[in-house]
């Protein structure tokens, strides 16, 4: 059996606190677990939901961090898709190919770990992570932000090893989670309009998706006007600031569109945005993606008119994407230059800088910040 590592990781001791550098112990894996050295770690909004107390699913002490790259350094017994050495991307929505979710070809919604990953653990139901005696949790299945992690043999995929992790985490949430959308999701066709709702590192994914799908016409919808120039560098072809209108931006996209859009999608977790995107839709077949994530508590609404009359409500998660399956083909178009992925890392920072990484990523010059860890 492998050693006990100790190394360092960013510990969230308690919501709404700053992130604390800390030393701490990485149990060896156990069966079906995966022992990762983590190379780099993008921060997401989320990794910050949780760290502000307002995600009821958040279990402090823990380590976040869910969209990182790093190389296996041991395996548990009965591993079989990855081995030392590989480069890996840690999967926060697992793919076991076995439970009822993954055999319908229906969801990326692996439930396999699901449970235990929601409350922090890992399958058996215990931590790998201790600090100062104390008990650390896992979280999303991932905890980045850590030289060292472990994590489920579901949940986590082998990539290429050629391209720099630096770059390749960010297919482990962002990139794929609009760039699914796009495609997997609500399977963006040929001359279509598409609206998106928020530029940030997913509205931006959507966009590359709605352009890689050949839409025809990709309106960018946000408050900043400073994100107008990355818009269109990632293919959409106009950009509206709601701010410049006194009518809702509902009516406004209606009418610029002869009667509304083909697909819309809201990447802000606002729930008024999310109205407004599916009341953007054309009649009779205009849909609608919710990616973003809602602060808990937080319900939609719309007249339910808008439904009978042919408009469709979806969301999905990752991008619909299935992480072993799809995920080795992103990689690919990455390395084909298909697929953008460096464009979005505009902030570097060392993992002891982390805290200076939250607060950059709530700037609007940042789409994402990857953490050398
Ligand atoms: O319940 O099966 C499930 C999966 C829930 C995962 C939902 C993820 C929601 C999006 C997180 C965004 C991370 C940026
Ligand atoms: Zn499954």
């Amino acid at each position: 059996q492998g050693q006990t590592i100790k190394c360092r990781a960013a510990v969230a001791w308690e919501a709404g606190k700053p992130l604390s550098l800390e030393e701490v112990e990485v149990a060896p894996p156990k069966a079906k677990e995966v022992r990762i050295k983590i190379l780099y770690s993008g921060v997401c909004h989320t990794d910050a939901y949780t760290l502000s107390g307002s995600d009821p699913e958040g279990v402090f002490p823990s380590i976040l961090g869910h969209e990182g790259g790093g190389i296996v350094e041991s395996i548990g017994d009965g591993v079989t898709d990855v081995a030392v050495g590989d480069h890996v991307i840690p999967l926060y929505t697992a793919e076991c190919r076995k439970c009822k979710f993954c055999l319908s070809g229906k969801t990326n919604l692996c439930q396999s770990v699901r449970a235990t990953q929601g409350r922090g653990l890992m399958p058996d139901e215990t931590t790998r992570f201790t600090c100062k005696g104390k008990t650390i949790y896992h979280y999303m299945g991932c905890s980045t932000f850590s030289e060292y992690t472990v994590v489920a043999d579901v949940s986590v995929v082998r990539v290429d090893p050629k391209p720099s992790l630096q770059k390749l985490c960010l297919l482990g949430c962002g990139v794929t989670t609009g760039f699914g959308a796009a495609t997997k999701t609500a399977k963006i066709t040929e001359g279509s309009s598409v609206a998106i709702f928020g530029m940030g590192c997913i509205g931006l994914s959507v966009a590359q998706g709605a352009t890689y799908n050949k839409a025809g016409r990709i309106i960018a919808i946000d408050t900043n006007p400073g994100k107008e120039k990355l818009a269109r560098e990632f293919g959409c072809t106009d950009f509206i600031n709601p701010k410049d209108y006194d009518k809702p931006i509902q009516e406004v996209l209606v009418n610029l569109t002869d009667g509304g859009l083909d697909y819309t999608f809201d990447c802000t977790g606002n729930v008024h945005v999310m109205r407004a995107a599916l009341e953007a839709c054309h009649k009779g077949w205009g849909e609608s993606t919710i990616i973003g994530v809602a602060a808990a508590g937080q319900e939609i609404s719309t007249r339910p008119f808008q439904l009978v009359t042919g408009r469709v409500w979806r969301g999905s998660a990752f991008g619909g994407v299935k992480g072993k399956t799809d995920m080795p083909g992103l990689v690919q178009d990455y390395v084909d230059g298909k697929l953008k992925v460096d464009q979005f890392v505009t902030h570097t920072f060392t993992l002891n800088q982390i805290n200076e990484a939250f607060e950059a990523m709530h700037g609007g010059s940042c789409i994402r910040a990857v953490l050398t860890v």
